[in-house]
Order: C-alpha cells, then structure tokens, then sequence
C-alpha cells in the first residue's frame, strides 16, 4: 500500500501531504550507540560519537515535520555509573556537537535548551553549553532540548522541594495546587507535553526519563542502534503516530 504521507524517498515535496494530528513535542531516549561500536569491534565511545551526527539528522527531520519541540536524552544521572574514560568522553561530546553541527543549526533556526541537573556538570561541558544555548537564542524555529544530567525522579522531588519552599513563603496555597501548577515547577515549565516517544537500540522501559509528562504520551519502540537511526524511521514514527487515536483517558 502506498500511505501518502510520506514517500519511501523523502525529499521536501512529500512532506506537503504531512498534515493533521501532528506531534508538537517528540521525545526520543537514544540508545544503542555503546553496542552499535561494539558490534564493530571499536571502542563504545566511537558509538557516542558516531551518535551525534544522527542527532543533527534528527533534528533537521523534526524541522521539516514543523515538530516544536524536540527532547533527547543525552546524559542521564545513572550515567555517571559508567568507566570514567567513557564518562569524559561523552562530556566532551557538546562542544564537538558544536564545533561540527553549529552553523547547520544556526541556518535551520533551532534554539538550543537543556533541562536537568546541568550545574554539576564539568566547567568545560556547562561552558559548551552556554555558548549553544546563547548563540542559538533568537532562532525561533525548533526547540531542541538535551537532558543532560537529567532525572526523571530527581525533577520530581525537586520540582517538590520548590513548592514546599513556595507554600512556605506563602507564594503557593495548597488549593491552587494541581497537575497544570505541578508541571510549571519542572524542567520542561512552558513546554507542551511530549505527544510522542521513541526510544532506539531495543529496549522497551522509560529509564527514568520525563516520568510526570509521559502519562499519556504514546510510544514507539525499535531495534535500530540509534547511529543507524534515520530519517526514514523518524518519519515511520510520526506517521504511525498520526493514524493512532489518542483518548486522554477518555472514551
Ligand atoms: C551521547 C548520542 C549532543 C547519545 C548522541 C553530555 C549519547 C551523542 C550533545 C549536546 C551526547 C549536548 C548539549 C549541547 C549540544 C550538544 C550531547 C551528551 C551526549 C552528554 F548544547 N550529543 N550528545 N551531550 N551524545
């Protein structure tokens, strides 16, 4: 069957057919770039770096979709678990994500954001980080957010400790509070809730990733290791996620 959305080629014409029912905010949890080196015999930090040349290919993707905002999660606070030359390594990878992509970034309009913990990063990674989110600042095209540092439960119980501190200094009463309120403490305050979620390299658990704003959030999963993910699988995804009927909970 030949699904007009989308032509096995893509090119900017098939994208005039992609219209209704299309996600604002794509989260993706980016797995499989340790094992996809591996499996080549390499190092699994060659996988890492191989991986951000499919985040630059990603996020042209989302631009042509007219996707608003586009999250991913690079660098988790379980992360910190690993050999420390693999940590150093992934901790470089902004700035050589900068120095590679940044004027392709800068001519598709996309606005660097992080969410997460990004203040107990090294020096040399907070530094990266500043300058993209500063030089990407006034494009007003796609939001690209990294999770870097980030927490699903660590935001929970911060965006807590920041109402409790609130109810306190009496800037918050316990009857305003409710989900819209709980979500303007969160990393992702202002940000529509991701309408769609896909996580590469296999694996089917959300791994501590936007626990609060995944309730209702549908989900596609593959086993392409995430250097090998691409634009065909990105546009799968969307497509698949336009057909499917979401009820919120309701009928
Ligand atoms: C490793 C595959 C881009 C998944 C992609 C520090 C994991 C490559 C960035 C990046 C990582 C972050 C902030 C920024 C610009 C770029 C990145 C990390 C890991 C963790 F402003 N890729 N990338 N950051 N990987």
């Amino acid at each position: 069957m030949n699904i007009p959305f989308f032509t096995n080629k893509p090119s900017e014409e098939s994208f005039r057919y992609l219209e209704g029912n299309k996600p604002n905010h794509i989260a993706i949890i980016m797995d499989g770039n340790g094992r996809w080196a591996q499996k080549r015999g390499k190092a699994r930090v060659t996988g890492h770096k191989e991986g951000i040349s499919t985040v630059v290919k990603i996020a042209k993707a989302a631009v042509k979709c007219k996707v608003k905002v586009l999250t991913l999660y690079t660098f988790s606070t379980e992360n910190w678990k690993r050999p420390k030359t693999e940590v150093d390594t992934i901790l470089r990878l902004p700035k050589e994500f900068l120095h590679l992509y940044l004027p392709d970034l800068m001519a598709h309009n996309i606005r660097i954001e992080t969410i997460g913990e990004t203040e107990h990063l090294p020096a040399h990674t907070r530094e990266a980080i500043r300058y993209a989110m500063e030089r990407t600042r006034d494009n007003d095209g796609l939001q690209l957010n990294f999770a870097l540092n980030y927490g699903g439960r660590h935001e929970i119980i911060n965006a807590m400790k920041k109402m409790l501190a609130d109810l306190n200094g009496a800037n918050l009463s316990l009857d305003e509070l409710d989900d819209q309120q709980v979500s303007e403490y969160l990393y992702t305050a202002g940000m529509p809730d991701p309408d769609l979620l896909i996580r590469t390299g296999g694996e089917k658990r959300l791994s501590n990733f936007l626990l609060w704003q995944l309730a209702y959030t549908e989900f596609w999963f593959t086993d392409v290791l995430w250097p090998d993910f691409s634009e065909k699988e990105f546009l799968q995804a969307v497509e698949e996620y336009q057909q499917r009927k979401r009820r919120f909970g309701g009928l």
